[in-house]
């Protein structure tokens, strides 16, 4: 039974970077519900995903050497511990991963035009095709069966999940590995990055939500890994249930241990972090407006999908924030969705003049604070809002 715990009030799509602001940018109530039988937080109201991943999507996953390094180390990972006659991934985005195996080794499926046109110039195999049933049956025909599948960051966006765990389990081969990555639910909670929450983030995984979900089709978590990246991610590595080969690592249990000792099992939990979440707005706007009276000028860092649902919630303006720097081509000289602030090109001197950046890419701290030595230096300060809003 799903119980909602968190309103945060209208939102934009978080990629919809318009060229010209629009005060009636299309907005969807956002709200927050945990589901009392699976253990599963998502959002309540679905938006179509050709209305949000299509040919003009901004996100590009290689846009940080942090994500970059990442996949690099992930694909070493691959190649020595598993060996794969065939890798596939699930929203292939620009190649971040694929590129760093060879060409006729991996086949990615990434349905954003733009997208999928980076990596086929590069000459590899792209199906431009959203995931579902009838894909996977297309490349069973073609491909036979897959022994390690691969998706981040895409799963947790796919509203039918029933459906994306059946089209999995069905192309894997039988000692197949499946390893998926998103966002981990624990480390939301904890340090109450309620950002993480926005339209395309479908659901919020915990180990014991995909656990769940994915018995159903004969699939079972035998490792665990967790990451830094996006503010706290869980790496999870699966396999079929009656492939015995493998054995359950203990860090499985262990992450079951902790989410139940953080009871993410129960909706209390939730309530308590939707209160929070309040208080988190309250501090920031407190932190922001007390600036603006000292007639202090904040900027922010990193035009993210996650200062997006902080900016609407909040209702933050370009009288709190004048503009946002971002390097990503797809996002400059566009406008915050939802809000008449403007994204502005980085450069090396940027920060020159400004003495407060509110930290948008909150996540990449560590590589924006050793590539901003200048800055802080000088006496520039980052403000954050994790785990609590605070001038750093
Ligand atoms: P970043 C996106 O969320 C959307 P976002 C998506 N739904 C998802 O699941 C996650 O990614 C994984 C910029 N930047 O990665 C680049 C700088 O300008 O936190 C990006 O625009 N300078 C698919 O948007 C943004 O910040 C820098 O030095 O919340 C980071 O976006 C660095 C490091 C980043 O994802």
């Amino acid at each position: 039974m799903n119980k909602q715990f968190l309103d945060l009030g209208y939102q934009p799509l978080a990629n919809e970077y318009l060229k010209n602001f629009k005060s009636n940018q299309v907005k969807y109530k956002l709200k927050i519900q945990f589901n009392t039988i699976t253990k599963m937080v998502s959002i309540s109201k679905r938006i179509p995903s050709n209305k949000m991943f299509n040919s003009s999507y901004p996100y590009r996953s290689s846009m940080s050497a942090t994500m970059r390094k990442s996949f690099q180390n992930l694909s070493n990972e691959i190649k020595k511990k598993f060996n794969p006659k065939m890798v596939l991934e699930i929203g292939s985005n620009d190649g971040a991963l694929i590129t760093n195996f060879h060409k006729d080794k991996v086949i990615g499926i990434e349905p954003c035009d733009n997208l999928a046109k980076i990596t086929l110039k590069k000459g590899y195999h792209i199906y431009k095709n959203y995931w579902n049933y009838k894909l996977a049956k297309k490349l069973k025909r073609k491909h036979g069966n897959i022994d390690l599948i691969y998706s981040a960051n895409t799963l947790t966006h796919i509203s039918n999940l029933n459906d994306v765990f059946k089209s999995i389990s069905y192309l894997l081969d039988k000692n197949g590995i499946l390893i998926i990555e998103d966002p981990s639910l624990l480390e939301c909670i904890k340090k109450v990055s309620y950002d993480q929450f926005y339209n395309e983030h479908i659901y919020l995984f915990s180990a014991i939500s995909v656990s769940n979900i994915i018995r159903k089709f004969n699939l079972e978590i035998f490792d665990i890994k967790n990451l830094k990246t996006h503010g706290g991610s869980i790496r999870y590595y699966i396999k079929k249930i009656d492939n015995n080969k493998k054995r359950i690592s203990a860090r499985v249990q262990k992450q079951f241990y902790m989410e139940r000792k953080f009871e993410l099992n129960k909706l209390i939990t939730y309530q308590n972090f939707a209160k929070k979440v309040k208080l988190s707005k309250n501090k920031l706007l407190k932190i922001l407006n007390k600036l603006k009276k000292e007639n202090k000028e904040v900027i922010g860092y990193g035009a993210t999908a996650k200062a997006v649902t902080i900016l609407n919630y909040c209702n933050i303006n370009k009288d709190l924030i004048s503009y946002f720097v971002d390097t990503t081509p797809e996002k400059i000289n566009r406008f915050m969705p939802g809000k008449n602030i403007k994204i502005i090109k980085y450069n090396s001197n940027s920060l020159k003049t400004i003495n407060y950046a509110f930290l948008g890419a909150w996540n990449f701290k560590k590589e924006i604070s050793s590539k901003e030595k200048i800055f802080l230096k000088k006496g520039g300060k980052f403000i954050t809002h994790i785990p609590s809003p605070k001038i750093l």
